[in-house]
């Protein structure tokens, strides 16, 4: 069995020695153009040059949760498209989210100030019922989030394109309950796969919807956010503040406003990162199941688009 890896502004050097160390019977290696044919592949945002050139692969294997960047490109059909499936990143998804929404919730901005300025204040208790999150997007890391969140006991909001159940949580399904969804939930976080349907959905028509001072956070991709209707609606008073942890060109271009923006927290992509030890270990663990023919999890739908 051959692989080879291949990944845009990544070093495959590690992975490959890892790989190899995992799958003696195989030859693992780097892709440059013109190398030899592989059956399988793993891959980050690789180019098109790369699959035109690689006929004979029968599985891609993305080492991360998001697939927005490979399903742009021409794709064979027949090609298994298979993501990371949780792999280490939702538990850090999950304390991501929940450090955002606390520091948001108990206002630990303002007592930074304060602290800073040598103040002993405090601010009147606010009540969490007043504070329910909305969990966009309920896939794997989506429903750690929301099991999280449930833990430091904030009313919960689900929104899924199709209907699904999570105790505890209010779960919201399809266009129909989307403005619902949105008008029951204090903090939006954004967890949904980037597709069509959903570029830009993070707007000034939906945003709009959010109670008065309601808080964005986005952790899932940057074009789905417009950004010139959340510096507009921050601006104008109605969001009270935004954590962004992804941006339509990354890295954040110096001198975008979001970097100054006094109710905006920058973080630089790094909500939930890729474990190069837990990804080789579920990604063999995988190929060893294809190899037995049996089915595997975090196969992608082309159409559907996660
Ligand atoms: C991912 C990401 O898709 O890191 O895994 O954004």
């Amino acid at each position: 069995m051959n692989i080879t890896v291949c990944f845009d502004k990544l070093d495959p050097a590690p992975w490959v020695k890892a790989l190899q160390l995992a799958l003696p019977e195989a030859r693992v290696s780097a892709w440059s153009p013109g190398a030899t044919q592989a059956d399988l592949a793993i891959v980050w945002a690789p180019p098109q040059q790369f699959i035109d050139e690689q006929p004979a692969l029968q599985a891609l294997f993305n080492i991360g949760a998001g697939v927005d960047a490979l399903l742009k490109l021409r794709l064979p059909a027949g090609l298994q498209v298979v993501r990371l499936d949780d792999a280490g990143m939702s538990v850090q998804m999950a304390e991501y989210v929940c450090h955002a929404v606390i520091r948001h919730f108990r206002e630990f901005d303002a007592y930074d100030d304060n602290a800073k300025a040598g103040q002993w204040s405090y601010r009147k208790p606010r009540n969490r019922a007043d504070f329910a999150v909305g969990v966009m997007g309920l896939g794997v890391l989506g429903e750690r989030v929301a099991k999280a969140l449930q833990v430091f006991e904030f009313p919960v909001n689900g929104y899924s394109r199709s209907p699904k159940q999570i105790d505890g949580v209010r779960c919201f399904a399809g266009q129909a309950q989307l403005g619902e969804f949105l008008q029951a939930s204090r903090i939006l976080v954004n967890l949904m796969p980037l597709t069509p349907e959903t570029e830009d959905i993070l707007c000034r028509a939906t945003l709009s919807q959010l109670p008065r001072g309601g808080y964005l956070v986005n952790v899932a991709r940057g074009r789905h956010l417009v950004d010139e209707d959340l510096i507009a609606l921050l601006d104008e008073g109605h969001l009270g503040g935004a954590t962004l942890d992804v941006f339509r060109t990354e890295p954040l271009p110096a001198g975008h406003p979001f970097w100054q923006h006094p109710k905006i927290t920058v973080t630089p992509h790094t909500s939930a990162r890729t474990l190069r030890e837990e990804s080789v270990a579920q990604m063999v663990g995988k190929i060893h199941a294809l190899q037995r023919g049996e089915p595997i999890r975090g196969v992608v739908d082309p159409q559907r688009g996660y």
